[in-house]
């Protein structure tokens, strides 16, 4: 597959596993996994499609793994909107933590601070390159906010860090944003 084919087969698996598993007639169990043969049938791919999107995939969206039984699973590793529980663990937060946003959204983030939207969680970046790619996505011009989740977190917040490196959390609320 190229670069393009490779993007377009990411969102459709991405569709399926965290938002709309039904549509290609999938279940996903409690933790989000559903079997690598499942998988393939209801995507309509093959073995070699897959290993080549989750080896080569920019930000490790999958995770393959083999569970009861010995029967590989695939899940993604975050970004859901469906209810799963990914058992994650709380995670101590480094001090600061970034998000990337369109600068139109600014207003608004203030006022109310950063809500999680249809997904299980705010996403945070460990760092300002990353948060300034997940930014860019919006389209137009990009801001970057700096979160203060040492803070939140000795005020109670609880953080946990996804299987691939993204800080995850309920909510920001606006006194622990700066611009
Ligand atoms: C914004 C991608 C106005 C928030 C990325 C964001 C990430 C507010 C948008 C992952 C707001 C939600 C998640 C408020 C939050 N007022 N706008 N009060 N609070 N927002 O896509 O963080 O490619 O659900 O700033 O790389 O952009 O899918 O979240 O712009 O890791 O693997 O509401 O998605 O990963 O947008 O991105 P999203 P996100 P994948």
């Amino acid at each position: 597959m190229d670069h393009q084919q490779l993007v377009k087969l990411s969102k459709r698996m991405s569709k399926a596993l965290r938002h709309d598993p039904a549509r290609v007639g999938l279940t996903l169990d409690a933790g989000g996994w559903v079997p690598v043969d499942q998988f393939l049938t209801a995507m309509g791919i093959t073995r070699t499609d897959l290993d080549e999107v989750v080896a080569g995939n920019d930000k490790q969206r999958y995770a393959v793994r083999t569970g009861p039984g010995g029967v590989e699973r695939i899940r993604a590793n975050q970004g859901h909107s469906v209810p799963v529980d990914l058992g994650l663990t709380p995670q101590e937060p480094p001090e600061v933590l970034f998000h990337g946003t369109g600068a139109a959204a600014l207003p608004s983030i203030q006022a109310t601070g950063l809500n999680r939207g249809g997904r299980h969680h705010v996403h945070l970046s460990p760092d300002t390159a990353t948060a300034r790619r997940v930014g860019t996505r919006r389209g137009g011009a990009v801001a970057v906010l700096t979160v203060l989740a040492g803070q939140m977190a000795r005020a109670g917040h609880v953080f946990y860090v996804s299987g691939n490196g993204v800080w995850l959390t309920d909510e920001v609320p606006p006194e622990f944003i700066r611009l």
